[in-house]
Parts: C-alpha cells; sequence; structure tokens
C-alpha cells in the first residue's frame, strides 16, 4: 500500500452539473487542468465540496473515475466514499480501488449519530475493508455530521481494528486537538487540514497538507501564505489570510457551495449550480457576488493570476 502522506493544497473539488442538474463529465478534464496548473497537489472527489451526499452511487461512481481518467497518476485523487448506508459505502471503496484511485476518505453516517468512538470504529472499519489495498483517512467533519468525538482517541484505538488507516481529515477549528493528532506517536499518522481560512494557523501548528473548496478559486493566495510562513515572513502572511477570510465571508452570505460555483463560472469554469438541498442563489444574487468580489481585488488574486502578481494587487 502506497502510503505517501498528502502534502501542499489538495483541491476538494466540485462536481460540474448541467443546465438539468445531471452531473456533466465532460467538464472533468479541463477543471482537472486548471487544477494542476494553479499548483494544486492532489483532488479529493465527492466531498462536501463534490456533493457527494447529494448524488447517487453510480453518479458518484461516474464522478470517481472521471476524476481518476483526467488525473492519469499526475497528483494523488482521493474518493470520499461516506454513506448513510455502510454496504453502499463499502462498495465505493471497492470500486475506488477498481478504478485506481490512490486513498479513499470518508464521512462517518449522519442521520443516526455516532456517539462512542468503539462504534465510529466499527463503521470506519467496515467501509475501509472495501478497499483493502488503499490508504484510508477519516473524514472528521461535525459541522456537518454532528459527531463530535476525540480524535485523539479515535487515532489511538482505530489503528488495531483498521490496517489501512492512515490519517485524517481535519475539518474542525480545533487547533490543539489538529496539533495533537497530528504529533500522535511521532507524527504516525497524516493529518490533513480542512478549514482553508485558518491554513495559516494549520501551518503554525504542523500542517503539512491541506484539503478545501476554496482551493479551487485561489490557490495561487494559499500558496503564497505557504511560501511567506516558510520564510518566516509571517505578517505578510496574516495579510494574505485575510483575504482568503474576507473572500470567503463574501461568498458565505449565500448558500456557500452554490456561490463557489458561481464564483467559478465567472473564472470560466462552469459547473452549474448545487442540487437541493442546497439552494441556488437568488436572481441578483450572482452580480451582487461579483461586485462584492470585485471590491476585495478578488479577481486580481484568483486562479487566473501567478503567484508573483498577488503582492502587486494588494
Ligand atoms: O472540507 C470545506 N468544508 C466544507 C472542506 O465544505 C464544509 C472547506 O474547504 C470550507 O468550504 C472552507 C470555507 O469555509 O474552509
Amino acid at each position: 500500500m502506497n502510503s505517501t502522506k498528502l502534502q501542499g493544497l489538495i483541491a476538494a473539488t466540485y462536481t460540474p452539473l448541467d443546465d438539468d442538474g445531471q452531473v456533466n463529465l465532460s467538464q472533468i478534464p479541463q477543471m482537472v487542468e486548471g487544477l494542476l496548473a494553479s499548483g494544486i497537489t492532489g483532488l479529493y472527489v465527492c466531498g462536501s465540496t463534490g456533493e457527494g451526499m447529494s448524488l447517487s452511487t453510480e453518479e458518484r461512481k461516474a464522478v470517481a473515475a472521471a476524476y481518476v481518467q483526467a488525473t492519469k497518476k499526475r497528483v494523488p485523487v482521493i474518493v470520499q466514499v461516506g454513506h448513510n448506508s455502510l454496504a453502499e459505502a463499502k462498495q465505493l471503496a471497492k470500486h475506488a480501488e477498481e478504478i485506481g484511485a490512490d486513498v479513499i476518505s470518508a464521512t462517518c453516517p449522519s442521520y443516526f449519530k455516532i456517539n462512542d468512538i468503539n462504534t465510529l470504529i466499527d463503521s470506519m472499519s467496515e467501509i475501509a475493508s472495501g478497499a483493502p489495498g488503499l490508504p484510508f483517512y477519516y473524514y472528521h467533519i461535525p459541522i456537518l455530521t454532528g459527531s463530535s468525538l476525540d480524535m485523539v482517541e479515535f487515532l489511538a484505538k482505530a489503528g488495531e481494528r483498521i490496517p489501512t488507516l492512515t490519517g485524517l481529515k481535519y475539518t474542525d477549528t480545533k487547533l490543539h486537538e489538529f496539533q495533537e493528532c497530528f504529533e500522535f506517536e511521532n507524527g504516525k499518522y497524516d493529518v490533513v487540514w480542512g478549514c482553508d481560512e485558518m491554513l495559516l494557523g494549520a501551518l503554525a501548528t504542523g500542517a503539512k497538507g491541506a484539503i478545501g473548496s476554496t482551493y479551487n478559486i485561489a490557490a495561487p493566495l494559499y500558496l503564497r501564505i505557504i511560501e511567506l510562513f516558510k520564510s518566516g515572513e509571517i505578517e505578510q502572511a496574516r495579510e494574505m489570510q485575510k483575504l482568503s477570510i474576507n473572500m470567503i465571508r463574501a461568498i458565505g452570505k449565500y448558500p456557500f457551495h452554490s456561490g463557489m460555483k458561481e464564483v467559478l463560472g465567472m473564472l470560466g469554469v462552469d459547473c452549474g449550480t448545487c442540487r437541493l438541498p442546497q439552494p441556488p442563489l437568488a436572481e441578483n444574487d450572482a452580480s451582487t457576488l461579483k461586485e462584492k468580489l470585485n471590491a476585495i481585488g478578488f479577481f486580481d488574486w484568483s486562479v487566473n493570476f501567478s503567484p508573483k502578481n498577488i503582492e502587486q494587487t494588494v
């Protein structure tokens, strides 16, 4: 099993939909090329950003296969296979391995909430067993799953039961817990950060990799944050992070991922809007959003521009 750690900026990819709300696989190769050109070092498919939970199993398989094919092994493709039905999740895991994905990851079931570590481990073990040859990352996202269990305890107990357990996608804001997970048994597990608006804090805590939605639209900005952090220019890194916070605040005034898809459209990547239950933007919202983003200089430092231009434009 290839257990290379996930490094750099990993885009949580969007699932392109057409005007009828059907999956539009033909957009995926172009999206992948754009992401790789912007400095992305991995793709996380069918997660929260990719509306995995709003797609049928067949659609999820098709989207995962399209991303794997378009990526051609240039960067790791992580397929998110979590499902309320563990049997479906296991089937998705098996499929991910068959199509040549590099890693699988899964949220826990969320309709019936999981309130104890052993049940979480039992559930994740069942899913991971569907892809015995692929590294498994538990996707911890309590804000969406409602399961806010202690991840240090999870790592301490899950290793024995899940032979492929490699790490976590940690989408919570508890930097102290993130650090503990990261440092658990001398860095035994790969813990990847999931809150784009706190990337700088996570870097200070030790993060080496991050998975997020806004890396689809502003990778050069985040790459600059990483560069500035590495060279100790913290004040400037903080200024860059503030741009990301402003951007996320502007988009977050609307249903977030529908807003993000709208922004992708503004950048020339048409992926439609989100499926219900994530509502589309209202009639005039797209133009208001564009104005707000213009006001913070977004179109000067988004994916269309190279990292060098960022500081010149702010
Ligand atoms: O997991 C994403 N989380 C959700 C990753 O979609 C709930 C993040 O990338 C956020 O979209 C981002 C903005 O809040 O941090």
